[in-house]
Order: structure tokens, then sequence, then C-alpha cells
């Protein structure tokens, strides 16, 4: 099945039903993989607010686990489901994280993630995982990375003009994201995040992330390549695991 598949002949009411009916079967099919006694890696996003409430609903039901979250949205969000949370102090590698993502690259499982505002803690939780399970709809899959998202890339506030004037010479053409009140946005990690558009054509991704990585007041991008352990997606009609 595709976005095609869910568009066709509905309402923009019932096209939103049926997103969020997606994300909840690919966030309980992910919730599902977690086993008695596992260190679990938890995401943020909407679809993974799906998976800390599906967890959460396990936990009540006698799973034990120990987490570490991506956020303090999701931090919060999980000791509000009493699952037990912990921090890298006392967990130093994690059995499995679940994730979302803005963007999955048919055939590589690459992805674009950072949309939600967390991608460094997001990125510092994935690689210190075995095993990265990313839950999406349809939307999300993209022949080319940049299709419909922009890439965001996290920045140290201190001379952020001058390390995006040296992105742009770099080829990435990027936006200081901003709030409503038109002030920067602050992460979780008290950076800023630039937006850049990706080339549509000739786009080299591990070129580009390693560019990025080399750039001088870049903390960390979000391209997540070679990550991705499995990538749920939810559907109509059940979901779909590529791998
Ligand atoms: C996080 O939340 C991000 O990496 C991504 O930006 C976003 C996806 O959110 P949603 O599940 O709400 O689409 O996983």
């Amino acid at each position: 099945f595709s976005a095609r598949d869910i568009k066709e002949g509905m309402s923009t009411h019932e096209q939103a039903n049926s997103t969020d009916a997606a994300k909840r079967r690919a966030a309980v099919w992910a919730a599902s993989q977690i086993e008695d006694g596992m260190k679990v890696g938890l995401g943020t996003g909407s679809t993974s607010a799906l998976v800390i409430e599906e967890v959460g609903r396990r936990v009540a039901e006698g799973l034990r686990i120990t987490a570490i979250a991506t956020s303090e949205a999701s931090q919060k969000q999980a000791l509000g489901l009493k699952i037990p949370m912990s921090d890298f102090a006392h967990l130093p590698q994690l059995d499995l994280t679940i994730d979302g993502a803005d963007e999955v690259q048919e055939g590589t499982l690459y992805l674009i993630k950072g949309h939600g505002g967390a991608l460094l803690r997001e990125k510092i939780v994935a690689i210190a995982s075995k095993k990265l399970i990313i839950a999406v709809d349809p939307r999300k899959l993209v022949k080319t990375l940049g299709a419909v998202f922009t890439l965001p890339v996290e920045i140290v506030p201190f001379g952020f003009e001058t390390t995006m004037r040296r992105l742009k010479d770099l080829g990435f053409d990027c936006e200081l994201r901003v709030n409503d009140d038109g002030k920067p946005f602050v992460t979780d990690g008290q950076h800023y995040i630039a937006h850049c558009k990706l080339p549509q054509v000739g786009f080299d991704a591990k070129l580009a992330a390693e560019k990025l990585k080399a750039t001088v007041g870049v903390v960390e991008h979000g391209l997540f390549l070679g990550m991705a352990s499995k990538v749920v997606i939810g559907g109509p009609e059940g979901i779909q695991v590529l791998e």
C-alpha cells in the first residue's frame, strides 16, 4: 500500500483519521517487539507518543523494562505512565529503541529525522541501541530524501550566522527554525536548528552527512544512515515491515 491508497476517495477528516490509525498500527507492532527485561529507548513525536502509550499499557500489565527517553516531552509522558526511566549513567547500552521519522527512503532505509526538534538526543539514544525500529505512516516513504521535508541540522547558537553561511557555501540552502514569536527555536540541548533544503537530483546522502559533520558549529544532523534495523509502516488494513 502507499500514501495514495490512503488518500484516494477520502475526505480530509477521513484522511486524518486514517493516518492516525496507520500510526497506531505501526506503534502497537513496534511496541510488541519489546521483551521482558529489555533496556529500551523511547522516541519523540506523535507516533512515538503512541508507542509510549502502548508501552505504558504493557508495563501496567506486568512487562518489566527500563527506558531512556529522547526528549523532555517523552520523558514526561513515560513517567506519567509509570514506565521505569533511567539514564546513561546506569544503562550504558540499550537493547532496542523505537522512534518515528520524517522521511524513510525506499530501499536504503535512510532516514530524515528531527522535525520534532529532538534529533541530537534521538541520535545519541539510537547509536547506543543494539536495534532501532522506526514506526511511521505511509506518507513518510519517499524515493529521494528531502522530497517532502527539509533536513534539520542542530547548530550552536554562538555564531550561528557564520555557521549557516558556511553551510550555504557547501550547497545547503538553510533557514533558521523560529517559533511563532519569531525567536529561534531552542532544542532540549540548548541549540538552534537550521532547516536545509536537499537537492533532489544527484544528492549523495553519505557525502552530505560527512560534510555536515565536518562543519564547525554543527552539533549533529538529521540524516540517519544505516541506523534503522527495521521500519514498520502502518496502513489501512495492517502493517508492512521493511528491513
Ligand atoms: C521524531 O518525531 C522525529 O525524528 C521526527 O521528526 C518526528 C516524527 O514525528 P511524527 O511521528 O509525529 O510524524 O521521531
